[in-house]
């Protein structure tokens, strides 16, 4: 049994595109689940993952940055993340170290403007900013918005992360346990390995080419003598020209992926896998319902 002050609840990562969310969530909850890498617009849907101390349960919402969608499926990510405002204990909202303020950050304070909940500051990145200026950025934001604390952070390296598990537990109500200790998150297993693979693709491949990328699972099943397991998956890209670079000289470059992915998924499952990878193009994927639907990536499901 929890005792009496078991706090639980939810808190909503929200921001731009690339500030850090996933970073942070995964440092939070001690443990990589969702996906990160230096290009924008790396997450797409809203994971769900869980921190359990003595204190209570915290349920985590990373979601897709803010942006201006410019297809379907952008549309489908900004919506996953402004849903999630209304629906939680308390909302962190990361923001990069700096003094510019862009319209970017305004529309987020508009929407947030539009929701009671309580918002946490988190200002995110701070191994790169002048260490001198912070305190002026975060006055400047407090003009934007009256947030409930301003916390300056770097996800990266793990700094100032107690003090933002403190900061929610005052937003959380007193309440059970709802998922047990070994939960960690709602991410069946077949998604997790379907986000690692897009990883290395979005780490290894230039620019443009890694948005239009999605990875479909076509076959997951571990040997009977559970010596291994073998994975069939493929990348859809949008262009002909696409599959061509993912594929590489000779199989270089969908070879680098693969061998990236099978060692971080050999990890997760503590297992030997066998991982053959293929691309297929969609032209314009991304801008069909019925296609993002297909791909995991479905408006009722928010
Ligand atoms: N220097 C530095 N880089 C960081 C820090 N936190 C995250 N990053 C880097 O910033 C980039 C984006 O991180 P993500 O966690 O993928 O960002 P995100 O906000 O989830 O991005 P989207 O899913 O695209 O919205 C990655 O290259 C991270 O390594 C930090 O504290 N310091
Ligand atoms: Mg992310």
């Amino acid at each position: 049994m929890e005792s009496a002050n078991f706090k639980s609840g939810f808190a909503t990562l929200i921001g731009r595109p690339n500030v850090g969310k996933s970073t942070l969530m995964n440092h939070l909850i001690g443990q990589k689940i969702a996906i990160t890498s230096n290009k924008p617009q790396t997450t797409r849907n809203r994971i769900q993952t869980v921190y359990t101390s003595k204190q209570g349960q915290i349920v985590f919402l990373d979601t897709p940055g803010i942006h201006k969608a410019k297809n379907k499926l952008g549309e489908y990510m900004v919506s996953v993340a402004e849903q999630t405002l209304k629906e939680v204990d308390v909302v962190l909202w990361l923001v990069e170290p700096t003094d510019f303020i862009g319209k970017g950050e305004r529309h987020i304070a508009e929407q947030l403007k539009k929701s009671k909940t309580p918002v946490i500051l988190i200002m995110n990145k701070i191994d790169m900013a002048d260490k001198e200026k912070l305190p002026e950025y975060m006055a400047h934001y407090r003009e934007l918005y009256d947030f409930e604390d301003v916390i300056p952070v770097c996800a990266l390296r793990g700094i100032n992360m107690e003090r933002v598990i403190n900061a929610i537990f005052k937003f959380l109500p007193y309440g059970p346990k709802y998922f047990d200790d070994d939960t960690i998150t709602d991410q069946p297993q077949r998604q997790i390995v379907a986000e690692m693979i897009r990883e290395k693709a979005l780490r290894c491949l230039e620019e443009e080419i890694p948005h239009g990328i999605a990875v479909a699972i076509d076959r997951m099943r571990e040997r009977p003598d559970g010596s291994m397991m073998d994975i069939d998956a493929t990348i859809i890209c949008e262009r002909d020209s696409h599959k061509g670079i993912i594929i590489g000289k000779g199989g270089a470059m969908l070879r680098k992926i693969g061998s990236q992915a099978r060692r971080e998924i050999e990890n997760m499952l503590e297992m030997k896998v066998n991982l053959q990878l293929w691309v297929k193009v969609k032209k314009d994927w991304r801008d069909s319902d019925f296609m993002i639907k297909n791909f995991g990536y479905d408006k009722k499901e928010i």
